[in-house]
């Protein structure tokens, strides 16, 4: 967070994830351990973007419960309903009315470029509709309509927020000043958390079970994920992202879990065998996992409470993107 002089400067966040997909510790280190930081002091607005999700293959018959289920996440993680405003995407109309006006003053090159697209058009052969190719522009929607500072998110998204700049200073620059230009946030370890079983890759909601740790994930589950989790050739343990990717991806998850240093864990670990830092790393993670367990258990029986969040969350959401669209529409001569 900025300072100037001895304020603190109150920022504007916005930040969203799809409701589909089971969230991994991926996710919590790059995205959501940062909102529940930044809620303390700023204004924050977390979104489940459910429209983005309709660019995968998806069943509709599940999406509702997926919202739901992914709201009960937001609050186990910690994401307070009283500090910051959580909403579903779809229920304010104004996100689809300005990613279809921002369409209109994108280059289709701009987002054939996009990495994000380049792979899931790979691993959605059967379906690459426009929508996936259009997604970075309602997502510069949401972020826009917000008048946002910061994007708190991982590594993978900050292409997709270097083009919603590159739309808000075109759009202004065409049609007079309307929208901020918004910065990513990204956490200065954890942005990007690797597979257990391929540590060149990020870790992935979509690719196999055995590859992440799940937010929820059983005790047993966590132990035999990790006590599998691809390391590398050699013994000590020392982080090495290039030589050693495996061995630096467990460090950095143990880091972050513990509030050690790197340094302080390959002292730990000194002398000592894979087979032991990871059952160490298992029972860190079985620990601090326990209270987002307990807490989602908890959650889950009290639908009409999340629900109640998320209609709150729909009003106040409302009437800051009510109050952007009506600028856009003026200044695009629709009124
Ligand atoms: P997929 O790989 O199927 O696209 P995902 O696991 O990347 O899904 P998203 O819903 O795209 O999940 O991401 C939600 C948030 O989590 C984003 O802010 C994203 O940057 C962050 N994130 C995703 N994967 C990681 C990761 N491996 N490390 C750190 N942050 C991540
Ligand atoms: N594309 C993001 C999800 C997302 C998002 C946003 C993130 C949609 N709209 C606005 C930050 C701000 C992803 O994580 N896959």
């Amino acid at each position: 967070m900025t300072t100037r002089g001895l304020t603190p400067t109150i920022m504007k966040v916005f930040s969203g994830i799809q409701p589909t997909g089971a969230l991994h510790i991926g996710n919590y280190l790059g995205a959501i351990k940062q909102w529940v930081e930044l809620q303390e002091k700023n204004e924050c607005v977390f979104c489940i973007v459910d429209l983005h999700a309709l660019t995968s293959p998806y069943q509709p018959e599940t999406l509702q419960n997926l919202i739901l289920e992914k709201a009960i996440v937001y609050l186990a993680a910690g994401v307070n309903p009283e500090k910051a405003t959580i909403f579903v995407q779809s229920e304010v109309k104004e996100h689809s009315e300005l990613a279809w006006l921002l369409n209109t003053i994108t280059p289709i090159g701009d987002l054939n470029r996009m990495t994000q697209y380049k792979e899931k058009s790979k691993k959605f052969k059967q379906n690459v509709n426009a929508g996936l190719l259009n997604y970075p522009i309602l997502m510069a929607a949401d972020i826009l309509l917000y008048q946002t500072d910061i994007v708190p998110v991982g590594q993978d998204q900050k292409q997709h927020i270097e083009i919603t700049r590159t739309i808000a200073r075109k759009f202004n620059q065409k049609f007079g000043q309307t929208f901020k230009v918004p910065e990513a946030k990204l956490p200065n370890a954890g942005a990007k958390i690797m597979s257990l079983t391929q540590p060149t890759k990020k870790m992935s909601k979509t690719d196999p079970p055995e590859s992440r740790i799940g937010l929820f994930d059983e005790p047993e589950e966590i132990k035999a994920k990790i006590m599998k989790a691809v390391t590398d050739t050699g013994k000590t343990i020392k982080y090495n992202e290039k030589l050693k990717p495996g061995v630096s991806n467990l460090l950095t998850i143990y880091s972050l879990f513990s509030g050690k240093t790197v340094k302080e864990l390959e002292k730990k670990f000194k002398g000592k065998g894979y087979a032991e830092l990871k059952k160490s790393l298992s029972e860190l993670l079985i620990n601090s996992l326990e209270s987002f367990r307990r807490k989602k258990k908890e959650l889950l029986c009290r639908e009409v409470y999340v629900k109640e969040i998320l209609e709150q969350g729909r009003k106040r959401a409302q009437i800051i993107a009510s109050s952007t669209i009506a600028d856009v529409r003026k200044k695009m001569g629709l009124t």
